[in-house]
Parts: structure tokens; sequence; C-alpha cells
């Protein structure tokens, strides 16, 4: 059955612990549709990354203009409405496949950077990153606070196909030098999420994620939303 209402107990998950599973967000034929869609993007550019490990795509809904329209059901608006009451908009959107028996395996982090459309001047935004696809910067801790994450799963995933692994509650640390992140990643839950289904989560969270030892692909439509504004002079660089 299609989850059409985000419970309050959910809501209560993803503030304690940084992450909620929703196992179904869109339908089989939903999905069918959006990696149909990812698939049929010619792949050239630098928001493209395809190697044996990985195939990324950056900006996703610039590279790809046909899949928000696939994405933006009923059930996400609903579930974006309770959370963000007073309106979101999306700021980063990303395409991961990590295929069979990939080798590509994420350590220990938490989301800082955010993507803006240039550099600017401001208290409590630095350091700042220029790359072929733009300028990333980490902000103040409370813009981070404001991002949610959606994590939309085209494939069932488990640990043996690389599911992402969490600390529990790790987001309420703040910015965690990396000095320290060993410490903190003793108590580890793994996100298995079924296709269909969506992972909810806070930039803070600490995760990573494992090699694929699993002969199943584990495709995943990364979108990240919020409600802020950046201070004037400064953008985010795929707002929509
Ligand atoms: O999808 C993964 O395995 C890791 C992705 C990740 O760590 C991220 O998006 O920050």
């Amino acid at each position: 059955m299609q989850t059409t209402h985000f419970t309050s107990s959910q809501a209560q998950q993803l503030q304690a612990d940084g992450f909620v599973i929703l196992p179904s967000l869109y339908q089989p034929d939903e999905i069918a549709a959006l990696l149909q869609c990812v698939e049929k993007a010619p792949p050239s550019g630098p928001n493209f990354r395809r190697s044996q490990e990985v195939f990324a795509i950056r900006n996703l809904l610039g590279e790809v203009p046909g899949l928000w329209t696939l994405l933006n059901t009923t059930p996400l608006r609903t579930l974006l409405n309770q959370l963000f009451p007073q309106g979101c908009h999306v700021v980063k959107a990303i395409y991961f496949d990590k295929p069979p028996l990939s080798n590509w395996l994420v350590a220990w982090h938490q989301d800082l950077m955010i993507n803006v459309d240039r550099r600017a001047e401001l208290p409590g935004f630095g350091p700042w990153t220029s790359k072929p696809e733009g300028v990333s910067v980490q902000p103040p801790v409370a813009v981070l606070e404001d991002v949610c994450t959606i994590r939309i799963h085209l494939d069932d995933c488990d640990a043996s196909n690389g599911a992402l692994k969490v600390v529990p509650g790790s987001h309420q640390s703040g910015v965690v030098p990396m000095a320290d992140i060993a410490a903190h990643t003793r108590d580890v839950t793994v996100c298995a999420v079924p296709a269909g289904g969506a992972m909810l989560m806070k930039p803070l969270l600490l995760h990573a994620s494992n090699r694929s030892t699993s002969a199943r692909p584990r495709r995943v439509v990364h979108l990240e939303f919020a409600a802020a504004e950046l201070p004037e002079g400064l953008q985010w660089r795929e707002r929509r």
C-alpha cells in the first residue's frame, strides 16, 4: 500500500534518530517509469560519473528534466507538506547506482556541504570548494538542520548491496570533527529499504555504506529539500 501519511511516530523518529524509513512511497509502475527516464539520459558532462563501481548523475533534475514530473506524486507532495508546512524547495538532486559487486564504499561522514551559485563573503559560511560542476560551501549548522534528504530506492536494498549504515541520533551532535568520528560510530543501524520505499535523513546524521557483495544493483534518487532561503548574495545552485 502506498504511504500517503507521515505518522506522528515517524516524525518523532526522524527528529530523535535523524532518519526514518517509509517502506512504500512509490508504486512499481512509477519506479519503472523513473528508471526508464534516468536510463534514457545521455551520459556526458561534468555531472555524470560512470565507472565499474558507481554511476552518478549530479544536478539530476537539471540533467534529466522529465524526472521531476514523475517524482512529484501526490504522496511525495503530502509528505513534503508534513515535513515543511511553510513550503520548501529542492536544493540538491543526485542519482546513484552502486552496480552489482561494486567496490565503491563510502566512509563515515556527515553531509556538510551545500551547492551554491557563487562564492560570497558571509559570516559562518566556509570552507568553500570550486569544482567543474560549481561552487559548494559548508553553511552554518542551522542551514543544515533545516534540510531533509529523501532517498528514493529504485531497487530492494539491504546490507548485501550497499545499504546505508547510520548512527541513530548522531545528527544531534553538530559537526563532528574527523578525528572523533570513529568514537561516534559504535552503535550502527543498517537501513534496508524496499524498492519504492524512501529513507528520510538529516544531513548531520553520520552515515556510510559498504561495498556490494550482491548481484543486484542499488539505484537511488537522492533529493534534498529545504525551507530556508540563503542570505542575500547567495542562492542554492539547484534550487527549484
Ligand atoms: O549512497 C551511498 O552509499 C552514500 C551516499 C552518501 O553518503 C551521500 O550522499 O552523502
